[in-house]
């Protein structure tokens, strides 16, 4: 009895474990990148600029490129500027007071 309860312990830790992994796993994606794919690119910005124009897609993921919580011209605006080669900050740090509703 004793070695069926401790093989059930070891198996529920071993699950608690698992879980723990899981839950550490963080997702880091570049500022701009609206459809997750890991490249910042035209498509991004197509996908954003529908996304003003009502048709928001599932594959929009990530519209809000500043992380201000909404998605309007100015997410357009810095992001065209990003693509064409401006130095702009997409957005700043969640520690800054900005937020990213989207995570
Ligand atoms: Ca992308
Ligand atoms: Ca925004």
């Amino acid at each position: 009895m004793k070695k069926i309860l401790s093989l059930i312990v070891s198996i529920i830790l071993i699950c608690a474990c698992a879980a723990s992994v899981y839950a550490l796993e963080i997702t880091v994606y570049k500022g701009g990148d609206v459809n997750l794919d890991n490249n910042v690119d035209d498509t991004d910005l197509q996908l954003l600029l529908d996304w003003l124009a009502g048709n928001q897609s599932a594959e929009a993921k990530k519209p809000d490129v500043n992380r201000d919580g909404t998605v309007n011209n100015v997410d357009a605006v810095l992001l065209m500027k990003h693509l064409n080669g401006y130095e702009v900050e997409l957005y700043k740090d969640p520690d800054e007071g900005w937020t990213d509703i989207y995570q």
